[in-house]
């Protein structure tokens, strides 16, 4: 069989970084892991080719070569995605979905020949065999959630490695807390389930032998969600990384009591962690409580970040605006948070009710559901009525927006992050070597896009200015965070453009009949 695997294009968001990623020369900031992991599931006899439509273009003759067509994807890539899966159906081609978009829209909408649910490795080689003897059903569910030690070494030979920014490596799957709108308990459960240290050695093994040297994505839900087996990871990362002169940087997702435990954090540092994504979610402690988000309560939130910025860690945080608990002053309350917390790529989105949460089924009995969202949580289309009236939220968001990244107050976070966690004179310096061809093409770039024609030059050559002097010693991450904020800024300021364009008040529609029915 020739399996042609397809990943669908990400509109333009903040989440995409395509802005900043340009300054790179990069066309996407990740791979797709799911595609490369389910082709290395394949049959070994099987011939295997993998397009990902944002960093190359889908052609007619890369079509014409399959006989199936394997796509995977989030929810917000579904126009992409039904685009190409009417454009295999007009050709007669075969078509398999599988991937998180699985979880979240029905079969049905999907209009894919044959639908996946759920994690591939227990059930890919059914699968397979099915499609080999035609007669594969119209979905697969996997029974239960595989254990990780039975997941490959992603097919790392299917993708253009140097389109992308960060080379991503899964150690765990799922988290153990329980957050109202989250989705990912959902889909990948509670027990956090690890794949063997050796593995996640052998993938980066495989990296280095590929001729990678930049940052690795190590793409968990939540890493630290199994602390031991966090921890014996790092040890392993650590030692591993000492057999080289120049190693990658890691960075991953975690919940914010790692600032708990400074024996993990010291660990992080060890291994070569220089930022972390939490999700903080709002400075108000009733919305948390409301959302379940109970393991950020009871603690001040600016002193646990402080806390892990000064283990050499970039935080970067996402937040919610959109839960019943806010009131009127949430926005000025969220800017003030965002500012105090040395937080440069502060990730504000809109409340969305994701279909298949404990969220959405609360607000689907209230009646509040609207409809099954797309999936973006960083435009104005809200999926649902919120307490709040719904034209002064959009407003809300949009404002912090262009208060937060305005460049004054951008700049602003990062030299506060930056004082926290530069080297002091005598500590060691990152191993990175941050003089790399690609870093001097985004520098020079960015001189010329943010410093020559950018509309805020001045406060750029003035942090620039600031970098090349108080903060020299950490002068490769004070230009990527210089470039970072030239797409937050573009992104703000198209949104806002939407913003004034949109209709602001959203009208009650019937949810799907098969939303009603995956309930
Ligand atoms: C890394 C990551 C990213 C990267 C991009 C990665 C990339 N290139 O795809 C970044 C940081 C850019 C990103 C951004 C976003 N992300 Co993201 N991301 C992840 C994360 C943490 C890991 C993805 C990964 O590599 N997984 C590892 C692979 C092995 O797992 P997998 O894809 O699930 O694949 C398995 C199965 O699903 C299945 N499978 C997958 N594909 C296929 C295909 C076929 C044919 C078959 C048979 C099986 C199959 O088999 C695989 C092996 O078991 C996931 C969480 C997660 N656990 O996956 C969230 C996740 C995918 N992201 C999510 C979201 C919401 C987003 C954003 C929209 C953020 C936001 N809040 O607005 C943005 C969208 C980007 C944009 N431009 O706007 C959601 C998607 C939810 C959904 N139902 O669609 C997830 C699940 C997290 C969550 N909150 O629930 N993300
Ligand atoms: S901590 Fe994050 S991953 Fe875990 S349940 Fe809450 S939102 Fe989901």
């Amino acid at each position: 069989m020739n399996a042609l695997l397809i990943y669908p294009e990400f509109p333009d968001t903040f989440w995409s970084f395509k802005h900043a990623l340009k300054f790179l020369g990069k066309r996407a900031a990740q791979p797709p892991l799911g595609l490369m992991t389910v082709a290395a599931l394949l049959p070994h006899s099987w011939k295997k080719r993998l397009v990902d439509t944002n960093v190359e273009r889908l052609r007619d003759r890369d079509l014409a070569w399959a006989d199936v067509v394997l796509l995977s994807a989030m929810h917000i890539q579904s126009d992409s995605l039904l685009a190409i899966v009417e454009r295999c159906r007009a050709l007669g081609l075969r078509t398999v979905v599988g991937g998180p978009i699985a979880s979240s829209v029905s079969a049905a909408e999907l209009k894919a020949d044959h639908v996946v649910i759920g994690e591939a490795e227990s059930l890919i080689a059914g699968l397979a065999l099915d499609l080999e003897q035609g007669t594969a059903m119209p979905v697969y569910q996997a029974a239960e959630r595989p254990e990780m030690t039975t997941s490959p070494l992603p097919d790392l030979s299917l993708i253009k490695m140097n389109r992308y920014s960060t080379m991503a490596v899964q150690y765990s799957r799922g988290c153990p807390f329980n957050c109202e709108f989250c989705d990912i308990i959902e889909i990948y459960g509670r027990r956090p389930r690890t794949k063997a240290v050796a593995q996640v050695l052998a993938e980066l093994d495989q990296l280095r032998a590929a001729g990678w040297r930049e940052a690795v994505f190590i793409v968990d839900d939540n890493f630290i969600g199994n602390k031991a087996r966090a921890k014996e990871l790092c040890i392993a990362l650590a030692e591993w990384r000492s057999q080289f002169k120049t190693s990658f940087d890691f960075n991953t997702e975690a919940s914010l009591n790692l600032a708990d435990d400074p024996e993990l954090m010291q660990l992080m540092r060890d291994a070569g962690f220089n930022s972390v994504f939490l999700g903080i979610e709002t400075p108000d402690e009733s919305g948390l409580v409301a959302s379940n988000k109970l393991q950020n309560t009871r603690r001040s939130l600016l002193d646990s970040v402080a806390t892990i910025q000064s283990y050499g860690m970039q935080v970067m945080g996402g937040f919610i605006l959109g839960f019943d608990t806010d009131r009127d002053d949430i926005f000025d309350r969220m800017v003030e948070f965002i500012q105090k917390s040395g937080i440069p790529i502060a990730m504000v989105g809109l409340l969305q009710a994701m279909p298949g949460t404990q969220l959405f089924r609360r607000l689907r009995r209230e009646g509040r559901i609207l409809d099954a969202g797309k999936g973006d949580n960083t435009c104005d289309r809200l999926n649902f009525l919120p307490h709040m009236d719904a034209a002064k939220l959009v407003e809300g968001y949009r404002s912090v927006l262009k208060q937060i990244y305005s460049s004054s107050a951008y700049y602003e976070r990062v030299k506060l992050y930056l004082n926290r966690t530069q080297p002091r004179p005598g500590e060691q310096l990152s191993r990175q070597r941050w003089l790399t061809r690609g870093n001097v093409r985004a520098f020079v770039n960015s001189v010329i896009r943010q410093g020559i024609f950018g509309r805020q030059r001045w406060s750029y050559w003035k942090f620039l200015a600031s970098a090349a002097t108080r903060y020299r010693r950490c002068f490769g991450a004070a230009m990527t965070l210089a470039v970072m904020g030239y797409h937050f800024q573009v992104m703000t300021s198209r949104m806002s453009e939407a913003l004034d364009a949109a209709v602001l008040t959203p009208k009650m529609e019937a949810v799907p009949d098969s939303e009603s029915s995956r309930q």
